[in-house]
């Protein structure tokens, strides 16, 4: 028996571990932790209001001088941080006529998600990609990037990068270009034409790459297949309604290696059943009107408005109208299937 008497107590014996930066495990709080939790809340920012701070900042500062004329949004629950979950950045971006955004790259991917405007283009590695409300257009990690408005008309579209988590693994890289636009080296919406349709694969071209060699989803191809399949009656999933994934042609797979991209449509009078899964997401509201409710919060959302779904949150979406209703998304899916950190569970119906 060790003798009492000569023995430290616990509380002395950890203040001597202090200075050679040691702890002992049975004290150590918030390190295995039973289930997912995160500080990100369930959130909607409305379309109107930040639409309108955006142009403000419009008048304030050129595409140019901020390199992005972005405002980000920024979930409540994160302290400030540049974040609308955990793990995914979303931001929204204007380009007026005749500016031009700056080409760089980084280790970081984005997507961008059309909101309105027409016609104006992101350069992706040597093509241009001209946009449309609606398109996806995909800039791959380190893939050379810049934006140019030629038209008439303000461009607006939600960016989406996986930024927090390349942050988190500290794997960031960053690097602007000597010049402000990037040369091109291949016909405007070039891969488009190639890849769009699904059926037939450039056989010249040995695409090596994690991402998808299409580099723009028109959403005139998109919302035929979404409004199809509701003409079809299929059921879809009774979670998700009509969900597609965007898919990246050669692999069937994610878009992307960390992000995965989503368009779904609530048929009318659809009550989903209710789940969860530890990939968070961001929502965009492309037509219609409805609710999700997150963690027994009810989020109300219209055209154009874009909400955040927290990792583990348990979520159910709703669509009262009689026209359906259809859901842009992108989650970070990829990164956590790859890592096998993928749960998902079904849940009784909150409301
Ligand atoms: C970025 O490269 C873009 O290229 C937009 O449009 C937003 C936010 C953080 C880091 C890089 C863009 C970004 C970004």
């Amino acid at each position: 028996m060790p003798d009492k008497t000569t023995q430290p107590s616990m509380d002395q014996f950890i203040e001597t571990l202090a200075p050679l930066h040691i702890y002992p495990l049975w004290k150590q709080e918030g390190l295995l932790i039973r289930r997912p939790t995160t500080e990100a809340v369930p959130y909607l920012w409305p379309y109107g209001p930040v639409r309108e701070r955006l142009m403000e900042a419009g008048r304030l500062i050129s595409a140019e001088e901020a390199e992005r004329r972005v405002l980000i949004l920024k979930n409540p629950g994160l302290n400030g941080k540049p974040a609308a979950t955990a793990r995914l950045y979303a931001g929204l971006q204007l380009v007026l006529p005749h500016e031009i955004a700056p080409a760089h790259y980084h280790s970081a991917s984005a997507i961008r998600f059309v909101v309105e405007g027409s016609g104006a283009f992101t350069a992706v590695d040597g093509e241009r990609l001209i946009m449309q409300p609606g398109d996806l257009v995909l800039t791959p990690a380190w893939s050379v990037h810049d934006h140019g408005n030629e038209t008439d008309t303000p461009m607006i579209w939600l960016d989406g990068l996986d930024l927090p988590l390349v942050n988190g693994l500290e794997c960031s890289f960053f690097q602007p270009l000597d010049t402000k636009a990037q040369k091109l080296t291949r016909s405007d919406d070039e891969s488009e034409r190639q890849y769009a349709y699904g059926q037939l694969r450039p056989s010249w071209v040995n695409w090596t790459k994690n991402y998808s060699p299409l580099a723009k989803y028109p959403w005139n191809a998109t919302e035929r297949i979404l409004l199809d399949a509701l003409k079809d009656g299929v059921a879809g999933s009774p979670t998700d309604g009509i969900l597609f994934e965007y898919s990246n042609p050669i692999t069937g797979g994610s878009v992307l290696p960390t992000m995965a991209c989503y368009a779904q449509l609530l048929p009318p009078k659809f009550h989903s059943d209710a789940h969860r899964h530890t990939t968070s997401a961001v929502y965009h509201v492309v037509r219609g009107s409805g609710t999700t409710i997150m963690d027994g919060q009810r989020i109300e959302w219209n055209e154009r408005d874009t909400f955040a779904l927290p990792g583990w949150a348990v979520h159910e979406h709703i669509n009262n109208a009689s026209e359906p209703a259809m859901l842009f998304s992108f989650t970070d899916d990829p990164a956590l299937k790859a890592l096998g950190f993928y749960q998902e569970q079904s849940e009784n119906k909150q409301g």
